[in-house]
C-alpha cells in the first residue's frame, strides 16, 4: 500500500480577496503534492479559510455586514483561486464548518484533561492585524510613539478573565524536541529564531476570549469563545478526521509537511507543538517558513496600493506561466520580488524559448515530413549520452523537490533542456533528411524520449502545458512514434501594461 504524504498550507484569512502571497503558498504546496503522487505517496493535501477571530469581526463591522456572510464570500473568492491556478487540493477547508468545531472542542478537552488550562484576568497587548499577544519587552515604538508588534502591526490592551494554556511547562519539551528533530523546523533561520525565542523563556497563552462570540465555543465555558489560533491549528487535525475516525487519523497524522510563511512560525513550532503534547497528539513532522513576495522589492500593502491580484496574473500571463516563475525565481525558503517583467522574461527564456521550441520544432518536423510517424533506430553513443544527461537532470529534479529545494530542481531540470538544444545543433536532423534517413529516425526518436522524460518531471510545477504536450508525443511505444500536428504549449509572452 502506498505510503501517507499529509500537507498543508496554511488556512488564509478570509477578511479580504486572496493575494499574491496567498496565490505563491498554495503554488507551491501544490507542486510539492503533486510531486509525492508522482512518488507514488497517498497525498493527502488541505488548504482553506481560518474565519473566526476579531479580525473578521472588525473587517465585517466595517463593511457593514454580517461576519458569516463575510466569510462565505471571500472564501468563495480563495475556492476560485486555487481552482484557477490548478491547485490539487484533496480538501478546502472552512473552519466554520460544523466538524471543525467538534476536533477544537476535543482537542480543548484533551488539554483540560491533562490540566493545562487555567482561569485568570489577561491584560497585555493584543494585535488583532496578526491575531498575536505579545509581550511589553516585543513592542516597538512607531510614529508618534505609538506601539508596534515585531511585525509593525498596531497592538491594543486588552483585559479581560480568559483560559490560559499553561505553555510555560512546555519550554524544555519543546526544546527537547527540536534538539531530537533538527529538521523540525526549516529552514534554518527559521529554526534559530524559534530556538532563540523559546530559551529566551514562555509565558502562558490567553487561549479564549469573551469580547465577542464568532468562534468555537469553549466546552463548558459559556460566555468564551476560543482564541482564533487554537482553533486555526486545529483545522490541521480535523482534516486528519480527528477525533471521529480513528483509522484515517492512524494514516494521516502526524502531517508531513505544514508549508506556510515566515510570519507564524512561532505559532506552528511553538503554539501548535505545545498543544499537541498537551493533547497526547503526535507532533509534526516538519514545519517550512516560506518567505515573503515582494512587488519590485516592495512590500504589498493596502495603503501602498501595489497588492496585486494573482487571478489577473494568471489571466495575463497563464497559470503555468506564473507557477514556473515563482518556483524558479524564488528560491524556496527567502523572500523573492517579482514584477510583470521577471515573470514575462523568466517564462519566456525557460517555457517558450528553451523547453517549448525545442518541442515545437521535433514535432512540427516530424508532423510535416514524415506524416508523424518516427521509425525506431539503432542508436549512437551521442544518443546513449544525450539521454543520460537528460535523466541526470531529472534525476537532480527530484532529489531536490524531495528536499523542497524548488529552485535548485527546476535549474537542474533546464540542463536536461539545454542538452537537448545542443544535442539538436550538432546532429542537424533537418540536414539527415537526404544524406542518411535513418540517422535521422535515431535522432528524432532520442529527442522524443528525452522531451518525454522531461515532459513527466516538469508535470508538477506545470500540470496543465505538460499534460498538453504530453498528449501531442501520444503513447510511447517500441516501434516509433506517431505524431500530430502540434499546436506550441508555452506561447511567447508579451510584456502586458494593465496590471
Ligand atoms: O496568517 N508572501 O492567514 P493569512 C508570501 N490565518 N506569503 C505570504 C505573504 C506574502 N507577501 N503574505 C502572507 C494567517 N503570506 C492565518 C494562518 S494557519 C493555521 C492560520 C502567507 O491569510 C502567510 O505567511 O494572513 C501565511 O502562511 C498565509 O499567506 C496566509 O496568511
Amino acid at each position: 500500500m502506498a505510503e501517507p504524504y499529509y500537507l498543508t498550507t496554511a488556512i488564509h484569512y478570509p477578511n479580504g480577496r486572496p493575494h499574491i502571497g496567498h496565490a505563491y503558498e498554495m503554488i507551491a504546496a501544490d507542486a510539492i503534492a503533486r510531486f509525492q503522487r508522482q512518488q507514488g505517496r497517498d497525498v493527502f493535501f488541505q488548504t482553506g479559510t481560518d474565519e473566526h477571530g476579531l479580525k473578521m469581526v472588525k473587517t465585517a463591522r466595517d463593511r457593514g455586514v454580517e461576519v458569516r456572510a463575510l466569510a462565505d464570500e471571500m472564501s468563495g473568492y480563495f475556492r476560485e483561486m486555487a481552482e484557477l491556478l490548478d491547485i490539487s487540493c484533496d480538501r478546502f477547508i472552512r473552519t466554520s464548518e460544523p466538524e471543525h468545531y467538534a476536533a477544537s472542542q476535543a482537542i480543548w478537552q484533551a488539554m483540560a484533561d491533562a490540566g493545562d488550562l487555567y482561569l485568570d484576568r489577561y491584560e497585555g497587548w493584543y494585535s488583532v492585524r496578526d491575531e498575536a499577544f505579545y509581550e511589553e519587552k516585543e513592542l516597538t515604538e512607531g510614529e508618534g510613539g505609538a506601539k508596534l508588534s515585531p511585525q509593525g502591526t498596531p497592538v491594543e490592551w486588552t483585559a479581560e478573565e480568559t483560559w490560559f494554556f499553561k505553555l510555560s511547562k512546555y519550554q524544555q519539551p519543546l526544546l527537547d524536541f527540536y534538539a531530537a528533530n533538527p529538521d523540525f523546523i526549516r529552514p534554518e533561520s527559521r529554526r534559530n529564531e524559534v530556538l532563540r525565542f523559546v530559551e529566551g523563556g514562555l509565558v502562558d497563552l490567553s487561549v479564549s476570549r469573551t469580547s465577542f462570540d464568532w468562534g468555537v465555543p469553549v466546552p463548558g465555558s459559556p460566555g468564551h469563545v476560543m482564541y482564533v489560533w487554537v482553533d486555526a491549528l486545529t483545522n490541521y487535525l480535523t482534516g486528519a478526521g480527528y477525533p471521529h475516525d480513528p483509522e484515517r487519523v492512524a494514516k494521516y497524522w502526524p502531517a508531513d509537511l505544514h508549508l506556510i510563511g515566515k510570519d507564524i512560525v512561532r505559532f506552528h513550532a511553538v503554539y501548535w507543538p505545545a498543544f499537541l503534547m498537551s493533547a497526547k497528539i503526535a507532533l509534526p513532522r516538519q514545519v517550512f517558513g516560506h518567505g515573503f513576495l515582494l512587488n519590485r522589492g516592495e512590500k504589498m500593502s493596502k495603503s501602498v496600493g501595489n497588492v496585486v491580484d494573482p487571478m489577473a496574473l494568471a489571466r495575463l500571463y497563464g497559470v503555468d506561466a506564473l507557477r514556473y516563475f515563482l518556483l524558479r525565481d524564488v528560491s524556496f525558503g527567502n523572500d523573492g520580488t517579482f514584477s510583470d517583467e521577471a515573470i514575462v522574461t523568466r517564462a519566456n527564456a525557460d517555457l517558450s524559448n528553451s523547453f517549448g521550441n525545442l518541442a515545437q520544432r521535433v514535432l512540427a518536423f516530424i508532423a510535416k515530413n514524415l506524416d508523424g510517424l518516427v521509425e525506431a533506430g539503432t542508436p549512437d553513443p551521442a544518443d546513449t549520452a544525450l539521454l543520460r544527461e537528460v535523466e541526470t537532470a531529472c534525476e537532480g529534479f527530484t532529489r531536490s523537490f524531495s528536499d523542497l529545494s524548488l529552485s535548485q530542481g527546476l535549474e537542474a531540470w533546464m540542463a536536461g533542456v539545454f542538452a537537448c538544444n545542443q544535442y539538436i545543433d550538432v546532429q542537424a536532423p533537418w540536414a539527415l533528411r537526404k544524406t542518411d534517413p535513418a540517422r535521422m529516425h535515431a535522432v528524432l526518436g532520442t529527442l522524443l524520449k528525452a522531451i518525454r522524460r522531461l515532459a513527466v518531471t516538469i508535470q508538477p510545477v506545470v500540470p496543465g502545458s505538460a499534460a498538453k504536450l504530453l498528449d501531442q508525443l501520444g503513447p510511447e511505444g517500441d516501434a516509433g512514434f506517431r505524431i500530430a500536428p502540434p499546436t506550441p504549449i508555452f506561447p511567447r509572452l508579451e510584456l502586458k501594461e494593465d496590471v
